[in-house]
């Protein structure tokens, strides 16, 4: 990779299938070329999440644990959204780790405005005044929302593709991949960051991800972060029973995102409880710069912040 990799906005599927199949050495070597080139390398972000709103939610997301469709199945309890100052005090408790990034996702299939919301911009101000990035994810926006949370202060609004555009009526019919990418065009055109990414082990196929991935790295502007998601078979959800993706799979996706998104923060999210140490570094050697931090993700488990801390510090790691 030269000094002067370019910020493209016209990959073809075939050529982003190319690179995710290359032998790993080739595949490793040039997206840390990338990295060094856009990012302070030795970084990682610790981001830590909460979910203000559990369950009930009216789509039928099949991997997810939230989705009422499953509730029977999954037992998961539905939760009120919580009081403003219960959320900050988790903030605090976040930084005070070490978190300087703080995501709160509500498991709604659309924002309405009300209440509810009011107090969604309470929170992100709260955040905001601690001196912390803050994220949400609250599924669908309309512009005026969008533009409402941007002057609550908010840094990035996630909002995920998941798969690609064909696979995806194989995983939600509740609500169109178009519908996702006006939400992502509300947040972009707000002025709010973009945090848009998948997830793998889905039983997808390699050009799926490829053109998942591509879509992401043909918008406008690219997101500003990227998560990366092992799928974390949940009981009770319809990809309960999916086995566990290889983590070297996880390694290639993270490293084809980081050549063709060069700038963005590439994200090792949900599944990387199934990781070794090892294999979390070759991922961020393959360019994740950032990890969620605490003890749990949404509504299941993540890794051992004690163990997060270590494994950062043997690897010679800075937390951004
Ligand atoms: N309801 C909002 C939405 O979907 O836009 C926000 C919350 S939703 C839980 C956020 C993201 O979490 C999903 O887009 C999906 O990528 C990820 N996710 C949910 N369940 C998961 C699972 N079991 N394994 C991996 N990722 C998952
Ligand atoms: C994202 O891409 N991954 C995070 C965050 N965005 C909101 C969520 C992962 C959720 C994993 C399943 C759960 O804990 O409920
Ligand atoms: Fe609802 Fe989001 Fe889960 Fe889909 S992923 S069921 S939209 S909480």
């Amino acid at each position: 990779m030269s000094a002067t990799s370019p910020i493209r906005h016209d990959w073809q599927t075939d050529e982003v299938l190319e690179i995710l199949e290359s032998p790993l050495m080739e595949l490793l070597y040039q997206a840390q070329g990338v990295h060094r080139e856009h990012h302070e390398d030795n970084t990682v972000q610790l981001a830590s999440l909460l979910s203000i709103k559990t369950g009930a939610c009216p789509e039928d997301c099949k991997y997810c644990p939230q989705s009422a469709h499953y509730a029977k199945k999954t037992g998961l309890k539905k939760e009120a959204l919580m009081d403003v100052d219960s959320v900050l005090e988790k903030a605090k408790i976040a930084k005070e780790a070490g978190a300087s990034r703080f995501c709160m996702g509500a498991a709604w299939k659309q924002v309405r405005d009300g209440e509810d919301f009011d107090k969604v911009i309470d929170m992100v101000k709260g955040v905001r005044s601690m001196d912390m990035e803050a994220c949400v994810t609250l599924g669908m926006l309309t512009q005026d929302q969008a533009n409402r949370l941007a002057e609550a202060g908010l840094t990035a609004y996630n909002h995920n593709l998941d798969t690609s555009p064909e696979f995806y009526k194989e995983i939600i019919t509740t609500r169109t991949y178009q519908d996702r990418l006006d939400t992502i065009d509300a947040v972009r055109k707000s002025g709010v960051t973009v945090c848009s990414g998948g997830i793998i082990g889905m039983g997808e196929t390699l050009r799926d991800r490829a053109r998942m991935l591509e879509i992401l790295a043909n918008l406008e502007t690219h997101p500003e972060s990227v998560p990366i998601n092992a799928l974390v078979p949940v009981e009770g959800t319809p990809m309960g029973d999916r086995d566990r993706i290889d983590p070297l799979e996880l390694v290639r996706m993270v490293a084809t995102a980081r050549i063709m998104m060069p700038k963005a923060r590439v994200r090792l999210s949900a599944g990387r409880e199934m990781l070794n140490r090892e294999a979390q570094i070759l991922c961020m050697m393959a360019g994740a710069n950032s990890i969620f931090y605490g003890e749990k993700l949404l509504t299941t488990a993540n890794n051992d912040t004690l163990e997060d801390q270590e494994m950062i510090k043997d690897a010679g790691m800075k937390v951004a």
